[in-house]
């Protein structure tokens, strides 16, 4: 075991918020330094679950709460389920998952990489994440689902020293490259799982608060960096950051609860 745990710094945002690239950086960053650090992504689609919900998320664009009404209906009516028995059953190989049951995978992709986690953590590698239980919130409730339902089958896993929150225009994030091709990208779902992470800032530490805080209240320290700034200048804000945070000890973790 290493003298000092690795940091966790977790990135979280909307898509294409520029999450990746800014792990990308940062992870840069600290081996420039000599130090050890590895990149971790949610969802890990190259799990046996992981691939589940990759096959779920390229399933439709269509935000789940528009699929759940087809669903009901599809439910109610048995001429519609004889005369369509085959479309669902393609249907349900292609993507169809309850709300609930996807919820369940994402937070379980989570736990199946836990013992790594804390292996690195404690041999001093830094760890630096693209998402994960704030996304796990914020996305599922953004469809309806109850808060506390949503966080229980994360809790135990172990929190991140740092989140930070890219906050992207949503004009913005919707009109760069890519956006669309996936389930949840739509500008209209977007807004609603913004209105989630907002609540999720207002429950953590907040960014102006001495960093000795962050032991008091067990919490993560949560920044919110204006992502629409230029690629440089947000990662030169989160190096500030990173290099403020406290050593700890191995097996020393912020556990989420
Ligand atoms: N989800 C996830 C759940 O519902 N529950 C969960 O528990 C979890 C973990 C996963 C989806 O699953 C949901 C959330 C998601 O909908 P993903 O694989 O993480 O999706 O995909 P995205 O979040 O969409 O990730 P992307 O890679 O598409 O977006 P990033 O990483 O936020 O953005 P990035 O860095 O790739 O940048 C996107 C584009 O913008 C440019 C980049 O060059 C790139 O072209 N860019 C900027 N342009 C201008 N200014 C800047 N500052 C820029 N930064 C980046
Ligand atoms: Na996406």
């Amino acid at each position: 075991m290493a003298a000092k745990r690795g940091k966790f710094i977790l990135f979280e945002g909307l898509d294409r918020s520029g999450k990746s690239t800014q792990t990308r950086l940062l992870l840069n960053a600290i081996r420039q330094r000599g130090k050890q650090a590895e990149q971790l992504s949610f969802p890990d689609r190259k799990t046996l679950i992981g691939k589940l919900i990759g096959d779920y998320l390229r399933g439709s664009s269509k935000p789940a709460s528009s699929e759940g009404k087809d669903k009901i209906q599809i439910e109610n009516s048995e001429t519609l389920v004889d005369e369509k028995s085959k479309d669902i059953k393609q249907t349900e190989n292609e993507s169809v998952l309850d709300d609930k049951a996807i919820h369940l995978l994402f937070s379980a992709n989570r736990w199946e990489k836990q013992t790594l986690m804390r292996k690195l953590l404690d041999s001093g590698v830094d760890l630096v994440v693209d998402r994960y239980i704030y996304s796990g919130i914020a996305f599922s409730c953004a469809k309806g689902m109850d808060f506390d339902w949503c966080k229980a089958p994360d809790v135990g896993l172990i929190a991140p020293d740092l989140v930070v929150f890219l906050n992207v225009n949503i004009e913005e994030s919707t009109a760069r490259e890519g956006f669309g091709s996936e389930r949840y990208e739509t500008r209209q779902f977007q807004s609603l799982v913004l209105k989630q992470f907002q609540k999720l800032e207002k429950m953590a530490v907040p960014q102006s608060s001495n960093h000795s805080l962050d032991v008091v209240s067990q919490q993560p320290l949560w920044i919110t960096i204006n992502a629409s700034q230029s690629i440089d200048s947000i990662s030169k804000s989160v190096i500030s950051y990173y290099n403020s945070l406290q050593d700890k000890s191995p097996g020393d973790y912020f556990i989420f609860k």
